[in-house]
């Protein structure tokens, strides 16, 4: 019987669900420009991070916007896609409400900026977060 750590990689690799939130306010939308790693450092994203394994994704971005942004949110609907990210990674976004606290860089992140419709092509977000924030402008009220 062959041994399992010497088959090849299985087609089916569980990959790693990345969360992030489309957060509102005032019919602007939150946009976090990255400080790390190196390579995304200067880039736009909506905030987020890794699912721990168990966790659901509401939880993790529960968690992930209090550490990095140190705000409590309610996560709503998920906004409809997936993304991928670097092999082996997916990024999937939920709409989120701020329930407390003003979103602050604590982690990650070095500047924040709240974007009304017209101002979404303002800042240069990752090439991966385009089309989810294509879809998240779809929360958003017309200009
Ligand atoms: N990531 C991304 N877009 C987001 C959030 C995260 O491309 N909106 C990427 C950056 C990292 C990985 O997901 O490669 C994990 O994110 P973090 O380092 O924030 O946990």
């Amino acid at each position: 019987m062959t041994e399992r750590t010497t088959e090849p990689a299985a087609p089916h690799e569980p990959v790693v669900v990345v969360v992030a939130g489309a957060l509102y306010d005032g019919g602007r939308l939150l946009a976090a420009r990255r400080s790390a790693p190196v390579e995304l450092a200067g880039r736009w994203e909506l905030p987020g991070g890794k699912l721990e394994p168990g966790e659901s994704p509401e939880a993790a971005l529960v968690r992930e916007l209090r550490e990095e942004l140190g705000v409590d949110v309610e996560p709503g609907e998920r906004i409809p896609g997936e993304w991928p990210l670097k092999p082996g990674y997916v990024l999937r976004v939920w709409t989120a409400r701020l329930l407390s606290g003003e979103p602050r860089p604590l982690e990650d992140h070095d500047e924040l900026r709240w974007l009304s419709r017209s101002e979404l092509d303002s800042v240069d977000w990752l090439d991966q977060d385009r089309p989810a924030v294509a879809e998240a402008a779809r929360w958003l009220p017309a200009p």
